[in-house]
């Protein structure tokens, strides 16, 4: 029997990849197949994408499932959340493809609070504030480049401006579209009465689609180059709503730490939560597949280790940053993750200094000492969140599950066991294109609905139980 293969393209901030997914004897198994890297770029005086290399990138893993005629039934693209593009009446690109961590947000905030308040933009979406959102990002466009709006015919979201180049269809997608903060969590449409106030064109945003609705198949020279045709559908084109669909358990009495770039850390709801008190705390409300609702905080997460390790030049392995980490355990400094001076900085050992000499606090001297107070300080902040959790919902939860590339950090893993008091479990590693598999799984009716999926998940992967015990990182080779 010929073997069905589904294809997830999962891009994030530091790394893309293409996985091959499929069932075998009743389990999920993936492959992954090819990988390339991701970073931002100085474009124009601005941090940009390079959209066209990423385009380029998804091209060559294409010819990868070609070269080892592991042709797939479909694919599905997933990327970060918030950032855009915008085409022209010819679908022509307008403007560069500018970064989230970009500075141009930069008081666009207050001066969307004086035409709605803060509050009142909560309560229509129950997005929680992050300067980058895509709301504020349209805006600093309209006060900076207001020809580039004026001439804009679509606004697409990353992955659509992909899909876009792989079909020639248009299609915006549901989930990706709650991360820009202009989507009615009662109308779970665009909000248009919000999009007129602030003198946003409302004519650049189609209509929304939800996962598993199909965008089209390749056009004719995608076919000629890559060597197949294939149809492309829409998981949940968030990273994170695929990452989430992956969380293997059913039970609800389990909260989520999708760990990447960023941990997001939260539980799923059936019903948004956009009150004051929700708003207060910033949790968001973002939307998921079948319109689940993932209740979450974004924390700063690997994004810090990444750069620092950047600024060690790659010296160490993972398992003697550890060791590095653990030996430093006596070093005292807290620091706030979140402070909007971790989101783009040139040094982040600098930025982790200055936070502690801006607070009083004793700065960190050795490499050690910076390791231990970043990861000390993010542990803390998941316990914080956990505590949150339970407040607002009024429920205490058990249990923590980890998934996505920072499940591997178990230093940080022990330190999350630690603090929270929950049990922690890592896995799956791949989890974002495991829910982008498992949503064309689902078109497919391979699975009969996502507690089935999740089952399935739950008993294909490897799922590991964070020890609490100190020390003894050299029995882990992660390199
Ligand atoms: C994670 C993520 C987060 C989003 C951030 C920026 O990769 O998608 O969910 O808040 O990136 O888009």
């Amino acid at each position: 029997k010929q073997i069905k293969y589904y294809l997830a393209i999962d891009i994030g901030a530091s790394s893309g990849r293409h996985i091959l997914g499929w069932l075998e004897n009743g389990k999920i198994r993936i492959e992954e197949i090819y990988r390339f890297e991701n970073g931002l770029i100085e474009k124009n005086g601005h941090l940009c994408w390079n959209i066209d290399r990423l385009f380029s990138e998804i091209i060559n893993g294409l010819k990868k499932c070609k070269e080892l005629n592991r042709i797939p039934t479909s694919i599905g693209i997933d990327t970060w959340g918030v950032d855009f593009v915008l085409l022209d009446k010819n679908q022509q690109l307008l403007g560069d493809s500018v970064a989230y961590r970009d500075n141009r947000t930069e008081g666009m905030d207050t001066k969307i609070y004086n035409i709605i308040s803060e509050k009142e933009l909560y309560n229509r979406n129950g997005i929680q504030k992050l300067i980058f959102n895509t709301i504020y990002q349209l805006f600093a466009l309209k006060e900076t480049q207001p020809e580039l709006l004026s001439q804009a015919e679509h606004f697409l979201m990353v992955p659509e401006y992909l899909n876009f180049l792989l079909t020639g269809k248009i299609k915006n997608e549901y989930t990706n579209a709650t991360t820009t903060q202009l989507v009615n969590a009662e109308t779970q449409d665009w909000d248009y009465e919000l999009l007129e106030k602030l003198s946003i064109p409302t004519k650049i945003f189609g209509k929304l689609h939800m996962p598993k609705t199909s965008v089209g198949n390749f056009k004719q020279n995608i076919i000629d180059e890559v060597g197949f045709d294939c149809e492309v559908v829409l998981p949940a084109t968030h990273d994170t709503g695929s990452a989430v669909l992956a969380v293997p358990t059913n039970d609800d009495n389990s909260i989520y730490l999708s760990s990447g770039t960023w941990s997001l850390m939260g539980i799923e709801r059936l019903i948004p939560d956009c009150t004051e008190i929700s708003r207060q705390h910033n949790f968001t409300n973002e939307g998921g597949y079948h319109y689940r609702y993932r209740y979450l905080k974004n924390i700063m997460g690997m994004w810090m280790m990444q750069n620092v390790r950047k600024e060690f030049h790659h010296k160490y392995s993972f398992t003697e940053l550890f060791t590095l980490a653990d030996i430093a355990k006596y070093f005292p400094s807290i620091i706030d993750v979140n402070d909007e001076s971790f989101l783009a900085p040139k040094s982040m050992i600098q930025a982790v200094k200055n936070y502690c000499i801006k607070t009083n606090q004793e700065i960190p001297q050795t490499e050690g000492e910076i390791l231990y107070c970043i990861y000390n300080s993010l542990a803390k902040c998941y316990a914080d969140i956990v505590k949150e959790i339970e407040e607002v919902t009024n429920k205490t939860y058990s249990k923590i599950h980890i998934i996505g590339g920072g499940c591997q950090d178990i230093f940080l893993n022990r330190l999350t066991a630690k603090y929270t008091g929950k049990d922690v479990f890592a896995g799956p590693i791949e989890a974002t294109a495991i829910g982008n598999i498992i949503c064309q799984m689902l078109k497919a009716k391979d699975f009969q609905d996502l507690i089935e999926a999740r089952e399935t998940i739950a008993k294909s992967f490897d799922v590991r139980k964070a020890e609490i015990i100190e020390g003894r990182f050299w029995e882990y080779n992660l390199n």
